[in-house]
């Protein structure tokens, strides 16, 4: 099985798009844990509503590129609800962060929220 942490951020009715992302998720993966649920202020374009953001610790026995398949399909899904601007909004936003313990998203050297949220579902990494 391959073990990931997944970030997940949403600033357009975020609690209930992630956990209806977390709910979709664990339809195809094995789900283990949710980190805890902060509130950031929007990195990038400024003017847009804080987000929640947040990672699920996943087990899975697809690879890499089945899972992010997966992932932009929950994306598309929940992006249905309303159209958002390319640097705007965002209905959901899930990334993998770690793969088998190996970090592959940069954002986690950037974003101090997200180090947080892998330290506290992988604390030994
Ligand atoms: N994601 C972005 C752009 N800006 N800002 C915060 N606070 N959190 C995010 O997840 C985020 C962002 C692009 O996906
Ligand atoms: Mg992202
Ligand atoms: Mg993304």
């Amino acid at each position: 099985m391959n073990c990931a942490v997944i970030s997940v951020g949403s600033n357009i009715e975020p609690y209930i798009n992630i956990e209806q992302a977390r709910s979709l998720l664990g339809e195809q993966v094995t789900f283990i844990r949710q980190s805890a649920l902060v509130q950031t202020k929007p990195l990038g374009f400024s003017e847009q509503p804080d987000f929640i953001n947040g990672a699920f610790l996943i087990k899975t026995s697809m690879n890499q590129d089945d899972l992010t398949v997966v992932l932009k399909g929950i994306e598309k899904k929940l992006g249905r609800v309303k159209t958002a601007d390319k640097n705007g909004p965002r209905t959901i936003d899930l990334d993998i962060v770690v793969w088998n313990g190996n970090i592959i998203d940069n954002d986690y050297y950037t974003r101090d929220f997200l180090r947080q949220s892998v330290r506290e579902l992988l604390p030994s990494l």
